[in-house]
């Protein structure tokens, strides 16, 4: 699939929304004409219309640290852009999942869920309805350093006491976090909501970025309901590693999960391909190579 096709999927889902949207007006319309407008009937089209105003399209990159999602996601979508929108870098970078939308309601900005969130009951889904909870940033797009800066946002994390990852759930990743003594170093942010704006967006195109490592796993709504009902995945691995026992630990627990629904919209990107060329071999033995590895892949991952 190319951003073309991609592109004409999301223009006919965008314009199926309209025409809904219409049909919908028109239907009340006609009630109200009738006689028929009781206040269970406006209620009911009421939710209707919200529901299909908020309707979108998920695609959601999964892997691994460092296989190269976040680059993936900025050269498919914002390689216009004269510099990296989405903070990446060797090592693990992308600290919370961070969701990329478009909703012309309000002005561009970064919406950050503070990780201490994850020491109260309350459900990410219900933490998404409360404003105040949320650290705001207003973005400007003609800034690009203001941007650039803002978004480093996405990968800050903090020293927390080792008992309060723990509380937070964050023990594994606090395993391999620096070590100062009792303190141990978390992701600052438990989620980051970036209010952009791009046509695919504006289509109802959300992307999901997330986090390599166990993070993504740690955070169970976002395994077990955020992943699965996104419309496609995109399981990056690197060319340069092949399969990993713990890209194969990832692909297990967040795609092949037992129990969901296996739709035909998983696909898995081979990353880094460039990391094979070398002086002293020829363009047949690299693209063999890189043959070599998409058959590897597909086999040891059951996919066609
Ligand atoms: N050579 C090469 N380097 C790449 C490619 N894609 C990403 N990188 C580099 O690999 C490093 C990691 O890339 P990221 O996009 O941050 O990786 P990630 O999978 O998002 O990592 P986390 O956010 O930590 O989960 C960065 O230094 C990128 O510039 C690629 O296709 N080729
Ligand atoms: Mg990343």
């Amino acid at each position: 699939m190319t951003i073309g096709d991609l592109t004409g999927q999301l223009q006919d889902f965008s314009a199926w929304k309209q025409q809904q949207l219409q049909t919908m007006e028109q239907l009340e319309n006609w009630l109200k004409q009738e006689g028929l407008y009781t206040s269970q009937v406006q209620r009911a089209l009421t939710h209707a219309t919200l529901t299909l105003h908020r309707d979108h399209i998920t695609v959601a990159v999964v892997g691994e640290f460092s296989r190269g999602k976040t680059e993936l996601i900025n050269a498919l979508f914002f390689s216009d852009h004269n510099f990296r929108l989405l903070p990446t870098d060797a090592g693990r970078t992308t600290m919370c999942p961070t969701e990329i939308f478009q909703d012309t309601s309000e002005p561009p900005c970064l919406r950050l869920l503070p990780i201490e969130t994850r020491l109260e009951e309350t459900s990410l889904a219900e933490l998404q309805e409360k404003d105040s909870i949320w650290e705001h940033f207003p973005l400007d797009l003609d800034d690009s350093d203001q941007l650039h800066e803002a978004l480093l946002k996405i990968r800050e994390q903090k020293l927390v006491p080792r008992e309060v990852a723990a509380s937070m759930g964050l023990s594994e990743v606090s395993e391999i976090a620096d070590e100062l003594e009792s303190m141990v170093s978390v992701p600052a942010w438990r989620l980051a909501r970036l209010n952009y704006r791009h046509p695919l967006l504006s289509q109802g195109l959300h992307i999901l970025d997330t986090p390599g490592l166990n993070a993504v796993s740690s955070e169970p709504e976002l395994t077990y309901e955020m992943l699965p009902s996104a419309q496609a995945r995109l399981f990056v691995v690197g060319a340069d590693t092949g399969i990993t026992q713990s890209d194969m630990e990832m692909w297990q627990q967040l795609i092949r999960q037992p129990g969901v629904r296996q739709r035909l919209s998983v696909m898995v990107v081979l990353n880094k391909a460039d990391t094979l060329w070398d002086e002293l071999r020829t363009e047949v033995e690299i693209q063999q190579t890189i043959q070599r590895q998409c058959q590897e892949v597909a086999e040891i991952l059951n996919i066609d």
